[in-house]
Formats: structure tokens, sequence, C-alpha cells
């Protein structure tokens, strides 16, 4: 692709700088409608690089005040300003010297939430990937490490609280109702991890003592009011810095770990170092706004930004391209937290569905790259599932191969080999081969070749003896990156049919099988047990062991009878959603048969009616997959219209195989307690679920009604309103829920992001008539990243059937929204804007209309380059 674009900034092109950062002295000045920046870098021309060459400094939207070079005023023709860098010539040598460089800001029209900005009067830094070019030129790569001392000037009616990176050194009054605060972090770190906040914000504070001694104080910043909701945020932290060091021996490092919570904010959150800002969120909960996927929310994002600090921190990436070091290796640690603290098995197939669900379409459309890419044009558009998740599936796939402990030595060697360091993934993998005495070269071949592989297996038995035949297939796609075979590692059971695994020891070709493990290194294996005393269920990809799609035409039989007796339960979810998601995709394309679904449905029933699974289980048992993926099951020509109508009929009819069993459980928990522990969360889930299908088979929206007006928790309130207005748009009823939920909760934004997603994606006629209304709903603020996601994300990405109305209306509506909010922030546009990624499965009529649009958009005069990117590699 666009090889020959300028643009294009390739991993072969890496070079180290030529000159060092060492230390960064900031002094920041706030003020009403601007700031203020001195920088002052102590700077040296790396050793054995050319005397001749220039320093460059990155910089955006700045204006430069002041510029001295060890406190002399440079001259006209040393140096040069364009929109994009400050270029100084002749600069010393050899040792260290000060360059001191002044910018001014305008933080309040900073709509872009990238460098500095003011968020509801706070002022507050996103520096991840290239913002801090936008607060002082700068070498703003990961690799240039520094030492930075910061201080901040505010007013204090405005900023009593003033906060950066580091520990805090001396604060104090100024004149004019000013005051100051100094900051020094002693690790070096890159630009990227640069913070400050200053604003008028409550706190929750408390202590950390590691397992060294070290006092930590703990703080988290909301807004006013707000910070009662911070309570389990809090926890959450602590329980991840205890079991970083439990699990991987890693302890904090700084006399404090503060948290602000902001509400404009383009992702979830940033790990700054010691000052981690995150979108409030990810933060603020209690029962009556948050539902329990926000509290797993808050959860996960506060461990994945606390483990951060070792894994993106003190070992950070070398270059961009190295993102997935960090984010799949962290990724991978927050799950690991979330299954030693909750279920392991829950947590697998929560993963596994995300996975499925958002990792997948990506990887099998245009916008597929590699885990690790190797050229981009817009970096901020690789903070992908595809690194993140996919990322987090070879770090996991590492562990498998090589067991808990060669695993944890190699997660050793790499902390104390790189600690310091801008490190790559060949430095990453490394430490594996050597702590784990193992060849990873045919597994690093993940990180380069893009797409799904398939894993094929076949199995034949007779007298005792059973073969499995595995092969591999990886097909070029958009990236054109290799199909090499690569090592998969399979993990499997045979089941017996007094549902526990066989003992049997294979013999392995082209394959090695050990622990329960065959890896497949070449195309194709095969391994053989003999002496079985009868045909196993072949439990096959336990685990999800490796993230491919598995072919494997097992019996419908073998799988109903694994969805019930497979010891493993992972392994139980795994063969039911095969069968769930088979039998959905073929309605999806020819229509639904209850005939047919019968039997898949009603082990769907029995799986969420067996109570000796734990109650989050039996939920995921329950759950039918999203019309998204039921689109990516039908492959090709797929009509968003069939998928839906097939989905609710499914959804029905579950509700009607299930009956008097569905009913017992929805009327033993009504009125349960609300509380965040695993059982409870479970029992909502599951009751949730069920309710959607007990009132679609009645056609009786009063279930939901009660449910919604009895409600003691947004977990339940919300689920029943979901009912309502997805299932019953044209009651009286829903209005009526719709309106009240609206008024009890207008002050609060959260929640409100949620009335406006909820409506967003009900999928009924007059759904595009309801979203344009919204977006001039006065509360609805395409600034705010939260709120736009909500509406365009809701509508574009939660709403197939209105999103693709095959009149294109859907996809138009979705162009102009994002072509507005392309000008204020391009980066939240470009990630919304991946919503059309699956284009080219459409039936054809909506193919067309989708393609027309997309090139609509990228000819829009005033495009960003974020977004052009995303439009551009989609119509590839
Ligand atoms: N590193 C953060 C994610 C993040 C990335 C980019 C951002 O701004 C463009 C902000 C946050 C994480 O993994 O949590
Ligand atoms: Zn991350």
């Amino acid at each position: 692709m666009h090889d020959d674009d300028e643009q294009v900034i390739r991993l072969e092109d890496y070079r180290p700088t030529d000159f060092l950062i060492h230390e960064v002295d900031l002094l920041v000045c706030l003020f009403e409608g601007r700031a203020e920046v001195r920088a002052a870098l102590t700077v040296e021309r790396r050793p054995g690089s050319p005397e001749a060459a220039s320093l460059s400094l990155d910089g955006d939207e700045l204006t430069l005040t002041s510029l001295a070079l060890d406190g002399e005023r440079l001259p006209e023709g040393s140096y040069e300003v364009s929109p994009e860098a400050l270029t100084l010539h002749g600069l010393p040598a050899s040792g260290r010297f000060t360059l001191s460089i002044g910018t001014t800001l305008e933080p309040e029209k900073n709509t872009k939430l990238m460098g500095l900005y003011r968020t509801r009067g706070v002022w507050c830094t996103q520096c991840e990937a290239e913002g801090f070019r936008r607060i002082t030129y700068f070498l703003d790569r990961p690799d240039v490490l520094a030492t930075y001392r910061v201080r901040i000037e505010a007013p204090r009616a405005a900023a009593p609280v003033l906060l950066a990176n580091g520990n805090p050194v001396e604060s104090g009054p100024l004149e004019g109702g000013r005051h100051f605060a100094l900051w020094h972090d002693p690790h070096p770190k890159p630009s990227y991890l640069f913070a400050l906040v200053a604003g008028d914000l409550d706190v929750l504070k408390d202590d950390f003592t590691t397992a060294g001694g070290r006092k930590v104080d703990l703080a988290i910043y909301t807004e006013k009011g707000l910070s009662a909701r911070s309570v389990y945020a809090m926890d959450a932290l602590k329980r991840s810095m205890a079991w970083d060091e439990r699990r991987f021996g890693r302890e904090y490092d700084l006399d404090v770990f503060n948290i602000v919570a902001v509400s404009d904010f383009n992702m979830g959150a940033m790990e700054n170092k010691g000052l981690n800002v995150f979108n409030h969120k990810y933060v603020l909960l209690d029962p009556d706004t948050a539902t329990d996927g926000d509290y797993a929310g808050v959860e996960t994002v506060i461990a994945h930004e606390y483990f951060h600090n070792w894994t993106g921190n003190r070992i950070t990436c070398r270059d961009w391209f190295q993102l997935c070091l960090k984010e799949g290796l962290t990724v991978y640690r927050d799950q690991e937290f979330t299954a030693d603290e909750r279920s392991r098995a829950v947590k697998r197939i929560a993963s596994v569905q995300l996975l499925k669900s958002q990792q997948f379409p990506e990887d099998q459309g245009p916008l597929q790259h590699p885990v690790r890419p190797t050229r981009y044009r817009e970096i901020n558009n690789f903070y992908t599932a595809t690194v993140y998740d996919k990322g987090a599936e070879l770090v996991r796939m590492i562990a498998t191969i090589l067991g808990p402990e060669r695993f944890r030595a190699g997660m050793d060697l790499y902390f104390e080999r790189h600690d310091g360091e801008a490190a790559t993934i060949e430095d990453f993998l490394l430490c594996f081969e050597e702590a784990g005495g193992r060849s990873l070269e045919r597994f690093r071949l993940w990180y380069a070749q893009a797409g799904t592989p398939t894993l094929s297996v076949r199995e034949t038995y007779a007298d005792g003896r059973l073969t499995l035949s595995l092969s591999q297939r990886l097909a070029r796609g958009a990236a054109g990156t290799g199909t090499e075979p690569m090592h998969m590692p399979v993990r499997f059971g045979l089941v017996g049919s007094n549902g526990a695994d066989m003992e049997a020891v294979p013999r392995a070709e082209g394959a090695k099988a050990e622990d329960g493990i065959i890896h497949l290194l070449e195309e194709k294996g095969e391994v053989v047990f003999e002496g079985l005393p009868e045909r196993p269920l072949v439990s096959i990809l336990r685990d999800f062991s490796a993230p491919v799609t598995l072919d494997f035409p097992q019996s419908r039989e073998d799988r109903l009878a694994l969805a019930r007796l497979d010891p493993d339960a992972f392994g139980r979810w795994r063969a039911l959603a095969d069968l769930v998601g088979e039998t959905l995709a073929d309605a999806g394309r020819t229509g639904f048969s209850p005939a047919d679904a019968a039997p898949v449905l009603q082990a769907v029933a029995a799986g969420a009616a067996d109570e000796a699974l734990e109650p989050s289980l039996r939920a995921q048992m329950a759950a039918l997959p999203g019309e998204g993926e039921i689109a990516r099951l039908v492959g090709q020509d797929v009509d968003p219209g069939r998928v839906h109508r097939a989905r609710i009929a499914a959804m029905a009819e579950l509700g009607r195989i299930g009956g008097e069993s569905f009913a017992r459980l929805l009327a033993e928990g009504a009125g349960e307690p609300f509380s965040p522990a695993p059982d409870s969360v479970g029992r909502r889930a599951l009751r949730n679920t069920i309710l959607a299908f007990v009132s679609l088979a009645a056609g009786d929206a009063s279930r939901a009604e009660r449910q919604f007006a009895g409600a003691t928790n947004m977990t339940d309130r919300l689920a029943a309103l979901a009912v309502l207005a997805h299932h019953f748009p044209r009651e009286a009823a829903t209005r009526k829920a719709l309106e009240r939920f609206h008024d009890t909760y207008a002050g609060d934004d959260l929640v409100l992001d949620k009335w406006f997603m909820l409506q967003a994606s009900a999928a009924h006629e007059d759904a595009l008539a309801d979203v344009e209304r919204l977006a001039a709903h006065p509360a609805f603020k395409l600034a705010n990243p939260n709120r736009a996601r909500a509406l365009i994300g809701g509508f574009a990405s939660a709403n197939p059937l209105a999103f693709h109305r095959p009149d294109g209306a859907g996809y138009r509506f979705v162009a102009r929204m994002l072509t507005e909010l392309d000008r204020l922030n391009p980066q939240t546009a470009a990630r919304l804007a991946t919503a059309f990624r699956s284009w080219r499965s459409l039936e054809p009529g909506r193919r067309e209309l989708a393609a027309q649009t997309l090139r609509a958009i990228a000819q829009g005069k005033q495009i960003s380059r974020d977004l052009k990117d995303i439009v551009d590699r989609s119509l590839q």
C-alpha cells in the first residue's frame, strides 16, 4: 500500500537519534485562555554521531516565543521553524548543553485532546503517542529517555491542585492569587509518559505499603462532588499493587501514585508515570449509576494502567512499531489479574468473545495489520484490537508453550535485562528463548504475519486408536504479509462418556504432544493415541490456546455431549458457542428454522439452568452471539436485516424453550440486594439475559416494565430499559421509561451516555430518525468523546439493522457526523470510522452504498490524516 507515499513511516527506517536529551526542566504557567511553557533541555550529541548533524525537534501547532543555547539567544539562521519542527544547526560537537525553548499554547481551544487541554475547567495533558510536541519542541519519540523536573504555576482559585509525574518536591504561594508546585520524576522516561494536571478537584486518599516496605500515598482525584464514587477504583488499585508483587515480583517505585479522572478523554486511560489520567468512565462508580459491566471495566483499566508501570514505563518501547510490547503484555497481565481475582474460565470466555467480536473482523478485513506493524501513516490508528488483544494472545501462547515456571523466568529476565530501556519484540522474545531453553523461531512469525489462521482438525477412530490430523493455513490478506506455518500450541482433552479426561500418551509426527498440548510447528501434523477404552469426545483448543479459526467438523452429537460433559469449563462453553454460532449463521443466510435450531437452543437453556456451574458461566452459556459476530460467521453477501431477524427469532424461541425454568429463575432472583461480588454479578447477568428471551417469547413488555420500575441498581434498570427500547420501541411504556430515566439522571454525564447509547443501538424501523433527533438534543455534545461514541458508535457499531439500512441513509448520517467530528477531534472520528471495516462482506447493494459513502468521506476537503488513513485503508 502507499509505499511511495512519503508520509509512511517504516520500521526498516528506524535509526537512533543523533542527540540525547538527559534532563527536562519544564516551567508551565497556566492562565485563563493561554499557557506559557519554558523548557530547559539538557542535550548532548550522541557519541559517534556526525558533527554536522542538525537537531530536528518535533512540534505541532506551537508558537515559539524564545530560544537560547546555554543562556545565549540563538541568532537568526542557526535555526528554522516549520509547522512540524524546530531545526537547529551548528550545535556543540561534544559535551552537554542547555537548550531553552519558550512556547505558548491555547489549551481551551485544543479540541483534539492531545497535548495540553482543558476539560471542565481542569487543565490536563495527553501525550501518547505524539502529544508532547504540542506542549514544547522535543525529540518526541519513545527511545529518548530523560528525567523530568516540572514546575507548574497557576491561579490558586481555579487550580488548587497541581500535579505532575514523580514525587512532589515543593509548593507555595505566588503573587496575584497564584501558586506553584514542583515535581521531580527520577525515573528516565519517554515524553509520551509526561503528564500534568491542574484544577479544582476532590480527592480520595489511601496508602499502600510495598513488600519492600515503601509507603506509597495513593490518591484519586475527581471533579467536585464525585469522590465517593472512586472507592471501588481505589480498592482495585490496591489489589492490583498487591497482585503484581505476588504474581510477577514487581513493586511500585515512587512515593506517590496519583490518578485523575476527567470528562473529556480520547481513550480509556493513560499510564503516565506516577500520574495516571483516566476517562472518568473507568473510575467513577456506584450501584445506582453504574452497571456490573462498568465495575468490571474499572477494575480492568485501573489494573491495566497500574501494570504499565513495569511493562511500558520502566521498560518502554524503542519505537511505535513495538507498541504491542507494552500493550499486548499489559493486557495479558490485566487478564491474568482478573482471572486470579475472579473466575479463570469466565474471564477467559469473556476475553475470547472480545477477541472474536473485535479483533477477528479487523484481522479479516481491510484494516488488517500484523501485531507488530511495519508501516503506518498515523500511529494513533494503531491502538487496535490486533495490537492489544491479539498481542495479549501471543504472550499467552508463550506462557502456554513454556509452562508457568519458565514463563515467569523469562519475564524475570526481561525485567532484569531491560529495566530502564526502550526495548523491542526481539529483546522480549530472546528472554523467553534463553530462560525457556526453547527456540521461538516458528513462533515469532505470529508478530509479523497478519490474518487469522485456520486450524483444521480431523479425527478418525477405530479399535481403541484415535488419530488427530491437524493442519494450518493462513490466507494472504489486505496487509500482504507472509503465510508461513507458525508454532501453534493446541490444548486438548479426550473426554470419556463418564465426563472425565482419559489418560493417553500420544505418538506424534510433524507435531509434538506433551502435557495436554499438541505443538503444531509445520503445515501438517498427526497425533495418534492408542489403547483407548472407548471412542473419546475430542475437546480441542481448550482455553482458546491459539487465536485461530477452528475448522473441525465434529458431529453435532459430540458437541452437544461436550457442552454437557467436558470437565473443562471453557471446553463446555466453546462446544456450545460453536454450535450456536453455526446455527445462527445458517439462520442469517436462509432464515431461522425452529426445528433445526431446537436441539441447540435446548442445550443453551440447559446450560443456563445448570446449577453445577457458577452463575456467570451460566450467563455466558445462555448468551447468543451479537449480530456483528453472526454476520462475520455468515461470511459473504451478508444481509444485516436477515441476520437481525434471525437472532430475534432465536431469542424468542429460546424464551419459549426455557419456559418454566426461565420464569423460575427470574422470580427467584427478583429483589436480590446489590453486591459487586462475582456470584451476585453472575446471577444478574443470567437473569437479564433471560429477561430479553422471555419478554420476546411472550411478546410482552410488562416484565421489563416492572423490573425497570422496581430496580435498585443500574444493571437491572438498564437491562430492563434495553429490553423495552430494543424490542418494544413503540410502546407508550417505553417512551415513558426513557423519559423518566433521562429526567432522573439529566445531570449525570456517565448515565446520560448510556441513555444516548441505548437509543442509538435500538434496532427498529425509525431508529435513524431517533438518532437524528438525539444528535440535535441539547445534551448531545460532539466535542465530548464519550458522548460522540455513545451516539455515533452506538448507532454505527451496535445497530447493524439501522446503520446498514438498504437505502444507505444510515451510512450517510454517520458520514456527516464523522466529517463534523473530524474538524474537532480527528482521532475519535477515525476510530468511529472503523465501523465501516467489514463493508466488503455485505450483499452487493449495501456494499456499493457503503463504498460510495467511504469515497465521499475521503474526498472531504478538510479531512484529517487520521480519518483519511482509516478510510483509504478501508477502501483499498
Ligand atoms: N496507553 C494507553 C492507551 C492510550 C493510547 C493513546 C491515547 O491517546 C491517543 C490515550 C491512551 C493504554 O493502553 O491504556
Ligand atoms: Zn495499555
